[in-house]
């Protein structure tokens, strides 16, 4: 693995299906117009953006989840597993390439896509789950059906593919172990992902433990906790949802959640990320301008823009 690739392309996934609210899909496009490119340019990055790719929007005779099969909702997943698909292509073509691999949202849905494509050029990968939420969500678990929840239940192979239309090809990507996921910033889980958190041992950081050690001792022990058996460091794949950051900061996303990462520390996370020369790719999802629209929608689209550079090179001094 190169420690760090010096070209990186840039991936528009502005799927909104994961998830109710209109205005998701236009985070990529809001991300770009922030100057994201002139500051990874400025950080000596080469760029190959690939612009945004289109999804089908629903329709009336999707197939859906069978209920005498899965006792569940998975909303949109016709339409959510083909967007997917060809994020996960793009992805993949990306990462065997040795790009850097920067995928903008688009809700978090869209991470099973970038997800499942990263292990499949880089099987060995670290995932680094920075949100409110746990993501973990199975139809049978899940208190709302919407599949920006589930990204991590699928990776883990807690849901079965052939039963999720859309999700077919699903069946054939390679799954996320759970000692290849670290979270940072929970606040809000479901009854259900905490018993799968608890199950299947994931190390989890919550903003108690934030308060409780300190974003600088949380992001050394996360990063440690990836560490693979023989000691070595796996390359690094970090999956930001803005509302892991605090609704003061960032309040124009879908599912603002109080106490969460400050202005610093939620700097300071995408630093320490990037300080490991490790990082091979980034997720920025979540950031819904019109949920909040006028000077705190640009406010939240410039701490994601902010965010991609700290992980990518920005420093202060
Ligand atoms: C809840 C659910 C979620 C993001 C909200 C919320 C999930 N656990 N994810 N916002 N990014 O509906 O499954
Ligand atoms: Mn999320
Ligand atoms: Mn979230
Ligand atoms: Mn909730």
């Amino acid at each position: 693995f190169l420690r760090v690739p010096k070209t990186a392309s840039i991936i528009g996934a502005p799927m909104s299906w994961g998830q109710p609210r209109a205005g998701t899909d236009q985070g990529s496009q809001i991300l770009r117009a922030c100057g994201l490119e002139d500051n990874l340019l400025a950080l000596e990055w080469r760029i190959d953006d690939k612009g945004d790719l289109e999804f089908d929007e629903p329709t009336r005779n999707d197939p859906a989840i069978d209920p005498t099969k899965v006792q569940g909702l998975a909303k949109n997943c016709f339409t959510v597993g083909k967007g997917l698909k060809k994020i996960h292509d793009r992805v993949y073509e990306a990462a065997k390439e040795k790009e850097f691999a920067l995928i903008l949202g688009g809700d978090h849905s869209l991470s099973a896509g970038s997800v499942s494509a990263i292990l499949r050029a880089r099987p060995d990968t670290g995932i680094i789950w920075v949100d409110a939420h746990g993501d973990l969500n199975t139809p049978e678990t899940s208190p709302s059906g919407n599949m920006h929840g589930m990204p991590l239940g699928l990776m883990l192979g807690l849901i079965d593919p052939t039963l999720l239309p859309g999700f077919e090809w699903f069946k054939d990507v390679p799954k996320l172990n759970p000692e290849q996921i670290v979270f940072v910033g929970l606040r809000d889980l479901d009854a259900g992902e905490r018993k799968i958190i608890r199950d299947h041992k994931i190390t989890a950081f919550s903003m108690h433990h934030v308060d409780r050690f300190g974003i600088g001792n949380v992001m050394d022990m996360a990063i440690e906790s990836l560490r693979k058996p023989d000691g070595s460091m796996r390359p690094l794949h970090l999956s930001y949802d803005i509302d892991a950051v605090d609704p003061e900061v960032a309040p124009s996303t879908g599912t603002v959640v109080r106490g969460g990462l400050n202005f610093r520390e939620a700097h300071y996370v995408a630093e320490a990320v990037g300080n490991t020369g490790m990082l091979g790719s980034m997720d920025l999802v979540e950031v819904n301008p019109k949920l909040a629209p006028g000077p705190e929608s640009e406010m939240t689209a410039a701490l994601g823009m902010a965010l991609i550079s700290s992980a990518m090179g920005a420093r202060i001094i």
